[in-house]
Protein backbone atom coordinates (compact mmCIF):
# COMPACT_ATOMS: atom_id res chain seq x y z
CA UNK A 1 0.00 0.00 0.00
CA UNK A 2 1.37 3.88 -1.06
CA UNK A 3 2.54 5.61 2.11
CA UNK A 4 -0.20 7.66 3.67
CA UNK A 5 -0.04 11.24 4.80
CA UNK A 6 -0.80 10.57 8.04
CA UNK A 7 1.80 10.89 11.58
CA UNK A 8 1.08 9.25 15.05
CA UNK A 9 -1.27 12.24 16.35
CA UNK A 10 -3.43 12.62 13.10
CA UNK A 11 -6.63 12.24 14.99
CA UNK A 12 -8.42 8.82 14.22
CA UNK A 13 -11.19 10.64 12.36
CA UNK A 14 -8.55 12.04 9.66
CA UNK A 15 -6.91 8.30 9.26
CA UNK A 16 -10.42 6.11 9.27
CA UNK A 17 -12.18 8.66 6.93
CA UNK A 18 -13.45 6.86 3.70
CA UNK A 19 -13.91 8.64 0.93
CA UNK A 20 -13.91 12.74 1.10
CA UNK A 21 -12.59 14.37 4.12
CA UNK A 22 -12.90 18.10 5.11
CA UNK A 23 -11.12 19.52 7.80
CA UNK A 24 -12.62 23.03 8.18
CA UNK A 25 -13.45 25.85 10.35
CA UNK A 26 -16.48 28.22 9.87
CA UNK A 27 -14.78 30.70 8.36
CA UNK A 28 -15.15 32.07 4.76
CA UNK A 29 -12.65 30.27 3.70
CA UNK A 30 -13.81 27.16 4.86
CA UNK A 31 -16.96 27.93 4.01
CA UNK A 32 -16.41 28.11 0.03
CA UNK A 33 -15.45 24.32 0.42
CA UNK A 34 -18.33 23.34 2.98
CA UNK A 35 -20.77 25.39 -0.16
CA UNK A 36 -19.74 23.12 -2.97
CA UNK A 37 -20.02 20.03 -1.21
CA UNK A 38 -23.58 20.72 -0.19
CA UNK A 39 -24.01 21.75 -3.94
CA UNK A 40 -22.79 18.56 -4.77
CA UNK A 41 -24.43 16.32 -2.34
CA UNK A 42 -28.02 18.25 -3.67
CA UNK A 43 -27.34 16.83 -7.15
CA UNK A 44 -25.58 14.04 -6.74
CA UNK A 45 -26.25 12.52 -3.15
CA UNK A 46 -22.25 13.20 -2.97
CA UNK A 47 -20.86 12.18 0.60
CA UNK A 48 -18.22 13.10 2.49
CA UNK A 49 -16.84 13.57 6.17
CA UNK A 50 -15.93 16.53 8.36
CA UNK A 51 -13.54 17.49 11.03
CA UNK A 52 -14.00 20.74 12.60
CA UNK A 53 -11.14 22.15 14.06
CA UNK A 54 -10.63 25.03 15.94
CA UNK A 55 -7.92 27.61 14.94
CA UNK A 56 -7.95 29.79 17.68
CA UNK A 57 -6.07 26.59 19.44
CA UNK A 58 -3.19 26.48 16.65
CA UNK A 59 -4.35 22.87 15.69
CA UNK A 60 -3.97 24.13 12.23
CA UNK A 61 0.00 24.67 13.30
CA UNK A 62 0.76 21.30 14.28
CA UNK A 63 2.90 18.20 12.62
CA UNK A 64 -0.17 15.77 11.90
CA UNK A 65 -1.86 19.44 10.30
CA UNK A 66 1.42 20.97 8.06
CA UNK A 67 1.75 16.89 6.66
CA UNK A 68 -1.50 17.56 5.13
CA UNK A 69 -1.36 21.48 4.79
CA UNK A 70 2.09 22.63 5.00
CA UNK A 71 0.37 26.08 4.97
CA UNK A 72 -1.32 25.55 8.54
CA UNK A 73 -4.62 27.23 7.33
CA UNK A 74 -7.91 25.64 6.92
CA UNK A 75 -9.79 24.35 4.52
CA UNK A 76 -8.04 21.20 3.91
CA UNK A 77 -9.39 18.30 1.96
CA UNK A 78 -8.20 15.01 1.80
CA UNK A 79 -9.36 12.36 -0.92
CA UNK A 80 -9.02 8.45 0.55
CA UNK A 81 -10.59 7.21 -2.88
CA UNK A 82 -7.07 7.66 -4.20
CA UNK A 83 -4.40 4.61 -3.28
CA UNK A 84 -2.71 7.17 -1.07
CA UNK A 85 -4.99 9.71 0.50
CA UNK A 86 -4.83 12.84 -1.41
CA UNK A 87 -4.58 16.02 0.58
CA UNK A 88 -5.93 19.38 -1.61
CA UNK A 89 -4.49 22.67 0.37
CA UNK A 90 -5.81 26.20 -0.79
CA UNK A 91 -9.60 26.95 -1.19
CA UNK A 92 -9.59 27.48 -5.47
CA UNK A 93 -7.49 24.59 -5.65
CA UNK A 94 -10.18 22.67 -3.14
CA UNK A 95 -13.06 23.85 -5.40
CA UNK A 96 -11.58 23.27 -9.29
CA UNK A 97 -10.48 19.37 -7.61
CA UNK A 98 -13.95 19.38 -6.56
CA UNK A 99 -15.70 19.81 -9.74
CA UNK A 100 -14.16 16.57 -11.11
CA UNK A 101 -17.47 15.32 -8.79
CA UNK A 102 -19.50 17.64 -11.01
CA UNK A 103 -20.06 15.06 -14.11
CA UNK A 104 -22.80 17.15 -15.72
CA UNK A 105 -21.29 20.59 -15.24
CA UNK A 106 -24.04 21.90 -12.82
CA UNK A 107 -21.19 24.39 -10.71
CA UNK A 108 -18.76 24.51 -13.72
CA UNK A 109 -18.43 24.75 -17.80
CA UNK A 110 -18.54 22.71 -21.06
CA UNK A 111 -16.91 25.04 -22.55
CA UNK A 112 -13.18 25.65 -22.26
CA UNK A 113 -13.63 29.82 -22.35
CA UNK A 114 -16.23 29.77 -20.16
CA UNK A 115 -14.57 27.33 -18.04
CA UNK A 116 -11.42 29.41 -18.24
CA UNK A 117 -13.85 32.74 -17.27
CA UNK A 118 -14.97 30.60 -13.85
CA UNK A 119 -10.84 30.24 -13.44
CA UNK A 120 -10.20 33.96 -13.74
CA UNK A 121 -12.81 34.79 -10.98
CA UNK A 122 -11.50 31.89 -8.88
CA UNK A 123 -8.07 33.63 -8.96
CA UNK A 124 -9.46 37.39 -9.30
CA UNK A 125 -10.91 36.66 -5.56
CA UNK A 126 -8.20 34.28 -4.51
CA UNK A 127 -4.70 36.84 -5.10
CA UNK A 128 -6.96 40.23 -4.73
CA UNK A 129 -10.01 39.63 -2.86
CA UNK A 130 -9.51 37.36 -0.03
CA UNK A 131 -6.21 38.48 0.90
CA UNK A 132 -7.16 42.74 1.14
CA UNK A 133 -10.43 41.52 2.95
CA UNK A 134 -8.47 39.06 5.05
CA UNK A 135 -6.07 41.56 6.26
CA UNK A 136 -8.86 44.41 7.07
CA UNK A 137 -10.39 42.12 9.36
CA UNK A 138 -6.76 41.21 10.80
CA UNK A 139 -5.68 45.15 11.42
CA UNK A 140 -9.59 46.42 12.13
CA UNK A 141 -9.30 43.63 15.37
CA UNK A 142 -5.57 44.03 16.06
CA UNK A 143 -4.61 45.36 19.77
CA UNK A 144 -2.10 47.60 18.20
CA UNK A 145 -4.48 49.68 15.48
CA UNK A 146 -3.01 50.82 12.38
CA UNK A 147 -5.17 53.68 11.27
CA UNK A 148 -2.41 53.75 7.67
CA UNK A 149 -2.63 49.04 7.44
CA UNK A 150 -6.46 49.71 7.86
CA UNK A 151 -7.17 52.57 5.77
CA UNK A 152 -4.96 50.48 2.73
CA UNK A 153 -6.88 47.30 2.94
CA UNK A 154 -10.71 49.16 3.74
CA UNK A 155 -9.65 50.66 0.25
CA UNK A 156 -7.94 48.18 -1.35
CA UNK A 157 -11.56 45.41 -0.73
CA UNK A 158 -13.46 48.49 -1.35
CA UNK A 159 -12.39 48.87 -4.71
CA UNK A 160 -12.29 45.01 -5.24
CA UNK A 161 -16.00 45.24 -4.28
CA UNK A 162 -15.85 47.72 -6.88
CA UNK A 163 -14.46 45.42 -9.57
CA UNK A 164 -17.30 42.95 -8.80
CA UNK A 165 -19.55 45.37 -9.31
CA UNK A 166 -18.19 46.37 -12.82
CA UNK A 167 -18.75 42.61 -13.86
CA UNK A 168 -22.07 42.01 -12.62
CA UNK A 169 -23.56 45.33 -14.16
CA UNK A 170 -22.73 44.65 -17.42
CA UNK A 171 -20.79 48.05 -17.30
CA UNK A 172 -18.79 47.57 -20.45
CA UNK A 173 -20.33 45.23 -21.98
CA UNK A 174 -23.99 46.45 -22.14
CA UNK A 175 -25.04 42.99 -20.84
CA UNK A 176 -25.87 42.73 -16.82
CA UNK A 177 -24.65 39.37 -15.28
CA UNK A 178 -26.80 37.38 -12.56
CA UNK A 179 -23.43 35.57 -11.96
CA UNK A 180 -19.87 36.25 -12.08
CA UNK A 181 -18.56 33.15 -15.04
CA UNK A 182 -20.20 32.12 -18.51
CA UNK A 183 -22.10 33.74 -21.30
CA UNK A 184 -24.62 36.26 -21.15
CA UNK A 185 -26.07 36.41 -17.77
CA UNK A 186 -23.86 34.10 -16.55
CA UNK A 187 -24.32 30.64 -14.19
CA UNK A 188 -24.22 29.84 -10.81
CA UNK A 189 -20.68 28.63 -11.06
CA UNK A 190 -17.60 27.78 -8.54
CA UNK A 191 -16.25 30.93 -9.48
CA UNK A 192 -19.46 32.38 -7.05
CA UNK A 193 -18.87 30.17 -4.46
CA UNK A 194 -15.05 30.86 -4.00
CA UNK A 195 -16.17 34.62 -4.00
CA UNK A 196 -19.44 34.92 -2.36
CA UNK A 197 -18.65 33.81 1.71
CA UNK A 198 -16.15 36.53 2.26
CA UNK A 199 -18.40 39.55 -0.10
CA UNK A 200 -21.56 38.76 1.93
CA UNK A 201 -19.47 39.83 5.12
CA UNK A 202 -19.30 43.68 4.17
CA UNK A 203 -20.88 44.86 7.08
CA UNK A 204 -18.66 42.64 9.23
CA UNK A 205 -15.60 44.20 7.70
CA UNK A 206 -17.18 47.64 8.37
CA UNK A 207 -18.77 48.74 5.23
CA UNK A 208 -21.93 51.10 5.75
CA UNK A 209 -25.48 50.63 3.70
CA UNK A 210 -24.60 53.63 1.95
CA UNK A 211 -21.07 52.79 0.90
CA UNK A 212 -22.66 49.41 -0.82
CA UNK A 213 -24.95 51.69 -2.24
CA UNK A 214 -22.40 52.45 -5.06
CA UNK A 215 -22.62 48.50 -5.77
CA UNK A 216 -26.32 47.87 -6.55
CA UNK A 217 -25.72 44.60 -9.10
CA UNK A 218 -23.64 43.06 -6.43
CA UNK A 219 -25.72 43.38 -3.56
CA UNK A 220 -28.53 41.73 -5.71
CA UNK A 221 -25.72 39.02 -6.06
CA UNK A 222 -25.37 38.82 -2.40
CA UNK A 223 -28.66 38.01 -2.06
CA UNK A 224 -29.63 35.98 -5.04
CA UNK A 225 -26.21 33.72 -3.96
CA UNK A 226 -27.71 33.30 -0.21
CA UNK A 227 -31.29 32.11 -1.46
CA UNK A 228 -29.74 28.77 -2.70
CA UNK A 229 -30.55 25.68 -0.09
CA UNK A 230 -26.93 24.33 -0.27
CA UNK A 231 -25.27 27.36 0.25
CA UNK A 232 -27.23 27.96 3.57
CA UNK A 233 -26.39 24.34 4.66
CA UNK A 234 -22.62 25.22 3.70
CA UNK A 235 -23.14 28.26 6.65
CA UNK A 236 -25.01 26.54 8.55
CA UNK A 237 -25.50 24.86 12.30
CA UNK A 238 -23.49 21.45 11.17
CA UNK A 239 -19.94 23.44 10.57
CA UNK A 240 -20.20 25.47 13.84
CA UNK A 241 -18.34 24.09 16.75
CA UNK A 242 -19.67 22.45 19.38
N1 LIG B 1 -5.05 31.02 0.83
C1 LIG B 1 -5.66 30.12 1.79
C2 LIG B 1 -6.11 30.90 3.01
C3 LIG B 1 -6.67 30.01 4.10
C4 LIG B 1 -6.85 30.81 5.38
O1 LIG B 1 -6.40 31.96 5.51
N2 LIG B 1 -7.51 30.20 6.40
C5 LIG B 1 -7.68 30.85 7.67
C6 LIG B 1 -9.14 30.79 8.12
S1 LIG B 1 -10.16 31.79 7.08
C7 LIG B 1 -6.86 30.14 8.73
O2 LIG B 1 -6.65 28.95 8.67
N3 LIG B 1 -6.37 30.90 9.72
C8 LIG B 1 -5.62 30.37 10.81
C9 LIG B 1 -4.15 30.66 10.71
O3 LIG B 1 -3.75 31.50 9.89
O4 LIG B 1 -3.39 30.04 11.45
C10 LIG B 1 -6.81 29.38 1.13
O5 LIG B 1 -7.47 29.95 0.26
O6 LIG B 1 -7.03 28.18 1.46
Amino acid sequence: MASQPYLEDTPAEVTKAKGLHLITQNTPNGQKVQILLEELASVYGLEWTTTIIDTSTNEQKKDWFLRLNPNGRIPVLVDNAESSAFPVMETSAELLYLLKFDKDNHFGFADPLEQNELIQWLFFWHGSGAPYQGNLGFFRRAQEQSEFAINRFRKETYRVFGVLEIQMSGRYTGRPKEFLAGKGKGKYSAADVGTWPWVKNWALSGYTEEEMQEFPHLLEWIERVAGREAVQRGIGDKYKLP
